[in-house]
């Protein structure tokens, strides 16, 4: 590890390295050196299998960060290391480093002062919608051409559909004959979850750039509370806009964990899906008509997604996601369908609650 380390231009020498247990894909590690106010590091191992194209993913992030530490200069701010991620050269000048095992390493500033949360308020849930409108906004000028899709399909529902049903063809781990009912259930609603991407592909919604990975605890809120940090900027790729509203809510808008051993404790919360509703759409403006009339699908739309890609997964012998123990992706499967199924009991108010907050730009 000393010798990964080496590779960077860090200003303090490293005398603590502590894994973080976060995340699904990479390894992640804090590095920090003697004295509190050093400056600490955010270390972590990129999962290759998955991201297949390392440079153009770390090029992403740069074009990214670069791009909103302008923005941010513009319009005054001041406090831009805690409100723009910021990646550290290898002494080669690189964005990341690959070992001699094949392995690849990139290191972020680590910022200081600032916490995430896995469950929020329905307060903080409208600063947070606030946050997303605002970075929504500052993102949509980035030339799409210069970003890769660093997973290619990553958020085609349509594609996820046909892996899963490939994964329950092959059947490799002998999952398929006990679970069969879950197969059935998502290809029953396979067409209305499909609808969005065939919206976009037709050029009905707007391919926009967007996170792809709203997870509520991807933002970073400072000793005030208040959010000052979107992180994870791995899948940042043009998608439509239900992506990011949808994620939000599947892991905001939940009164259970993403894996929830108990199904009772998974619902949809309402008012946590209302604040943040308000607080995206008061800034992000430019929404057409036909977004708007699809955002609560949206919301439906990601979980679905993630039913079925950890039903992949499961089915598939678990090649994707960490899991911490073999029956893991069944269990979040299980998890995600229940909050599918709760989002569906309770879709006409999360339609009404968009309709209400609506300000169509066109
Ligand atoms: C993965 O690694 P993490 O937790 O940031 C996944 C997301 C899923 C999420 C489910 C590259 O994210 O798409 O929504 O798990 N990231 C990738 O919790 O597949
Ligand atoms: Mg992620």
């Amino acid at each position: 590890m000393e010798n990964i380390i080496n590779q960077f231009q860090l200003k303090t020498e490293i005398v603590n390295i502590t894994p973080l247990k976060i995340g699904h894909i990479n390894d992640s590690f804090i590095l920090t050196g003697k004295n509190d106010d050093d400056e600490s590091y955010f270390l972590q191992r990129i999962n290759h299998n998955i991201f297949k194209d390392v440079e153009g993913l770390q090029n992403n992030i740069k074009i990214v960060t670069d791009h909103l530490r302008k923005k941010y200069k513009e319009a005054g701010v001041t406090d831009l290391s805690q409100r723009v991620l910021q990646l550290i050269e290898t002494k080669d000048g690189k964005l990341y480093h690959k070992d001699n095992e094949g392995n690849y390493w990139r290191i972020y500033i680590n910022i200081k002062n600032t916490h995430s949360f896995d469950a929020i308020t329905p307060e903080l849930a409208y600063e947070t919608g606030k946050a997303f409108g605002d970075f929504h906004n500052m993102i949509a000028d980035i030339p799409a051409n210069l970003l890769i899709d660093s997973i290619p399909n990553f958020h085609n529902v349509e594609f996820r559909v046909q892996q899963m049903k490939d994964a329950a063809n092959e059947n490799v781990a002998g999952r398929l004959q006990k679970t069969v009912w879950m197969l059935d259930e998502l290809l029953r609603r396979a067409d209305e979850m499909c609808l969005p991407q065939k919206l976009m592909r037709e050029g009905e919604l707007p391919g926009r750039i967007n996170h792809c990975d709203t997870k509520v605890n991807n933002i970073l809120f400072n000793d005030k509370d208040e959010p000052c940090c979107i992180v994870d900027l791995d899948t940042m790729m043009i998608s439509t806009v239900l992506s990011d509203f949808g994620d939000f809510m599947r892991t905001a808008a939940n009164t259970g964990a993403e894996d929830d051993i108990n199904l009772d404790n998974i619902d949809v919360n309402l008012g946590i899906y209302k604040s943040y509703t308000k607080g995206y759409l008061e800034k992000a403006t430019f929404l057409t008509e036909l977004e708007l009339d699809n955002l609560a699908l949206g919301a439906k739309m990601l979980s679905y997604m993630q039913t079925v890609r950890f039903y992949t997964d499961y089915l598939n012998g678990d090649t994707y996601y960490k899991i911490q123990h073999p029956e893991h992706n069944w269990q979040r499967t299980l998890a995600q369908f229940r909050l599918l199924e709760q989002q569906e009991k309770k879709y006409e108010i999360m339609q009404q609650i968009v309709k209400r907050y609506s300000v169509i730009s066109e």
